[in-house]
């Protein structure tokens, strides 16, 4: 069944209900209460945004394609509760959500369908073309002290993970701290950022960004050693919706996970880490001997072990 939020679009209502098969301009009139004049206004704009909606003599509205990034068909494969919006392009949705969650706003994911100035850690560039890959930020508001805070972003990588194994059936790794790899190269990175209360010490909020390649992509040189998407390494055409819905289910337990540390198992048997030889900052060798309870990183130099918090570092797994 599906619940019609009140304030949404009419347009919105009626893509909702194409979504879910072949239906009459009359049924959608009677249905929304409104004129038939009305219902065909919609339909036309939903086919100047690009969906490709059949009218049968006698039979109705069809929807053909799909791979349509929309609140609506995002809603439709969510079994939780959150708002959604999605744009066409912006800059960054990590600022568009933290904006949202300055005015209060919780529960709400921002997706774009491209990104001018997508980014990652320390501002690095993060490649965002249209039509390839899912690009979303999400605000969550877990009650979580200080020293909490640092599992946000392996949680988020858990959640995406799980996410991306459940829709495409080929295994993802994560690489400490924020990137998911498939095969050896990246296909999503994760960007959190946050705001903490002064009095409390706890987190107020944090808007987790994701950004994962779903669609087969041609990088640019540069990413293409590192790079790649979900379709190429697994064959399967990912839908961007089912997918953001599947990410966004996958966080509501967030309080709870990072508080318990029940995640952290997970996050080490994902781990393409451990064990291995990596390099750190582009400055020196060092084996990587394990990941602690905190999801910090221990690695072992000239015989000295050190740890290392998220966002002190950044890894080169060495081949
Ligand atoms: C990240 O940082 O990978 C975090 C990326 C977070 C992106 C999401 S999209 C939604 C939200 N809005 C934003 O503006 N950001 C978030 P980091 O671990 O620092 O990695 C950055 C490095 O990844 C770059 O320097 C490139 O080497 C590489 N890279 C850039 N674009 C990539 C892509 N599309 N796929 C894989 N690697 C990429």
């Amino acid at each position: 069944m599906i619940f019609y939020n009140v304030g949404m679009e009419l347009k919105e209502k009626i893509l909702e209900r194409l979504l879910c098969g072949e239906v009459s301009g009359q049924q959608l009139a009677m249905k929304f209460g409104v004129s038939r004049a009305a219902v065909n206004k919609c339909v036309k704009k939903l086919r100047d945004e690009g969906y490709d909606i059949d009218a049968a003599a006698g039979r109705g509205y069809r929807l053909n394609n799909t791979d349509v990034l929309s609140a609506a068909k995002v809603r439709k494969y969510l079994n939780t509760d959150w708002q959604v919006q999605v744009l066409g392009e912006t800059t960054s949705t990590n600022d568009d959500a933290k904006r949202a969650a300055a005015l209060g706003k919780d529960n709400l994911a921002v997706i774009a369908d491209r990104q001018t100035k997508g980014r990652g850690r320390l501002n690095r560039a993060f490649s965002s073309p249209s039509g390839k890959g899912l690009y979303m930020s999400a605000i969550i508001r877990p009650n979580l002290a200080f020293a909490d805070c640092g599992k946000i972003t392996a949680y988020v990588a858990v959640a995406a993970a799980r996410a991306v194994e459940t829709l495409c059936g080929k295994s993802v790794q994560i690489k400490w701290v924020n990137d998911l790899y498939m095969d050896g190269k990246k296909i999503c990175g994760i960007l959190t950022e946050g705001s903490m209360g002064m009095e409390g010490g706890s987190l107020e909020y944090a808007v987790v960004g994701i950004g994962i390649n779903v669609a087969k992509n041609s990088f640019a040189p540069e990413l293409a050693e590192i790079a790649t998407d979900v379709e190429t390494e697994s064959g399967v055409k990912i839908d961007r919706c089912a997918l953001a819905a599947k990410v966004l289910d996958g966080l509501k337990n967030a309080e709870r996970e990072i508080k318990s540390g029940a995640f952290v198992k997970e996050y080490k048997d994902r781990s393409c880490v451990i064990g291995k030889e990596v390099t750190v900052n582009g400055d020196y060798t060092a084996a990587v001997r394990d990941i602690d309870d905190d999801c910090n990183l221990i690695i072992e130099r000239d015989g000295k072990t050190a740890r290392f918090f998220a966002g002190e570092v950044s890894l080169k797994i060495k081949k």
